[in-house]
């Protein structure tokens, strides 16, 4: 079998398919501010793969839409289960460039939302910037057709080509996530860090909430929170965990 058709089977598998989940936390305060959902294939036999091993194959085939549609549901299961526990802390899923040309997106997402029970302001979606940007139209629909359901866009990957100031400037957006480059450069490199604190006063100037990506020490953490940069997430905060332990961790937390 090819990959594209074992990951068809999967996507009707039970558990093949799992998200490993990762909290961004108030840098200030220490709250649980979002979980990111980010994809795991438990494969039969090529043992775990990662989202760089299949996400590609499945951007370039018909089974796009089913796949995003999977994570979203099982994202929207964990978000029904944070909110069964009184929390009020939003579940954040990845899109791929090309579901933005997916007219249907915004329909299907109002539908799992309804299934779920989960309101929308429980859901953000991470978009970077489409590689082709030729249908413009089409792709500010589908943004506006999320966005008029209630659900928060972030801007994932900001600085980096994917997600330019081009594309802040023509999208409206929620929330903008620092590429994890810049922050883990923020130390050694003075442009990465008047990236970083550029990026932070953006935020604020638009309104929008800032989300440092990748912090692993200490020290780039309280760099982060002398900037004013309201929230962060990596592995000195948390690394990716089961969906299983996710409720547990949050509730040490608020
Ligand atoms: O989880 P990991 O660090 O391997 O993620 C690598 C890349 O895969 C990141 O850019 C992340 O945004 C992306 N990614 C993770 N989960 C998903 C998903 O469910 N859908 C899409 N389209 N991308 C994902
Ligand atoms: O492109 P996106 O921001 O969605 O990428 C998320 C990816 O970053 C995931 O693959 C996740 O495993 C990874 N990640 C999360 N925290 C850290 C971190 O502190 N350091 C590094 N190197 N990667 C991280
Ligand atoms: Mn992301
Ligand atoms: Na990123």
């Amino acid at each position: 079998l090819t990959l594209l058709a074992e990951l068809r089977e999967a996507l009707e598998a039970e558990d093949q398919l799992v998200l490993a989940l990762q909290p961004a936390v108030d840098l200030t305060t220490g709250a649980p501010t979002g979980v990111e959902a980010l994809i795991r294939w438990r494969h039969p036999r090529r043992g775990v793969l990662k989202p760089g091993d299949f996400v590609r194959a499945a951007e370039e085939s018909d089974l796009l839409g089913a796949f995003t549609l999977y994570v979203i549901d099982r994202a929207l299961r964990v978000a029904a289960d944070v909110a069964a526990h009184g929390m009020d802390v939003p579940i954040a899923v990845n899109l791929s460039a090309h579901n933005l040309l997916d007219q249907h997106l915004p329909n299907a997402v109002a539908e799992l939302l309804r299934q779920h029970g989960v309101g929308p302001e429980r859901l953000v979606l991470e978009i970077t910037e489409t590689v082709v940007m030729s249908d413009q139209e089409i792709i500010d629909e589908v943004l506006a057709g999320l966005r008029n359901l209630g659900v928060r866009i972030a801007l994932d990957d900001f600085g980096t080509g994917y997600s330019s100031l081009a594309f802040l400037a023509r999208v409206p957006v929620d929330e903008v996530k620092v590429d994890r480059s810049f922050v883990m450069r923020m130390a050694e490199s003075p442009q990465a860090a008047a990236i970083v604190r550029f990026t932070i006063g953006l935020g604020q100037e638009l309104g929008l909430r800032v989300v440092a990506e990748g912090v692993e020490t200490a020290a780039q953490r309280a760099a982060l929170e002398n900037l004013g940069c309201a929230a962060a997430q990596g592995y000195h905060f948390f690394k990716p965990m089961p969906a299983d332990k996710i409720v547990a961790v949050l509730s040490q937390l608020t």
